[in-house]
């Protein structure tokens, strides 16, 4: 039950700062904590399915258009890029 209640806490944190990022009000040292929260099994990639359990809204499309090299998966330095785009 405790898990459950974090998860959901974690979940609601999770939107909020992927709402600010998308608002592009995030500063730089806050990416990285976002980064790690979406990167759901902490390899160092975000993947579609990844971030689009926080982002419902996200297509396919839209990801792929953040990674840039094209190997399906967003590093920290493309989804950096993706934010400063459009300030
Ligand atoms: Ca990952
Ligand atoms: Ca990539």
């Amino acid at each position: 039950m405790k898990n459950s209640i974090l998860f959901v806490a974690v979940l609601m944190c999770v939107f909020f700062l992927h709402a600010v990022a998308q608002a592009r009000d995030l500063s730089l040292d806050q990416i990285p904590v976002m980064f790690s929260f979406l990167d759901a099994n902490q390899d160092g990639y975000l993947e579609y399915k990844e971030v689009k359990r926080v982002d419902s809204t996200l297509t396919e499309k839209e990801f792929l258009s953040i990674d840039k090299d094209g190997d399906e998966r967003v590093t920290l330095d493309e989804y950096i890029a993706h934010l400063k785009k459009g300030r």
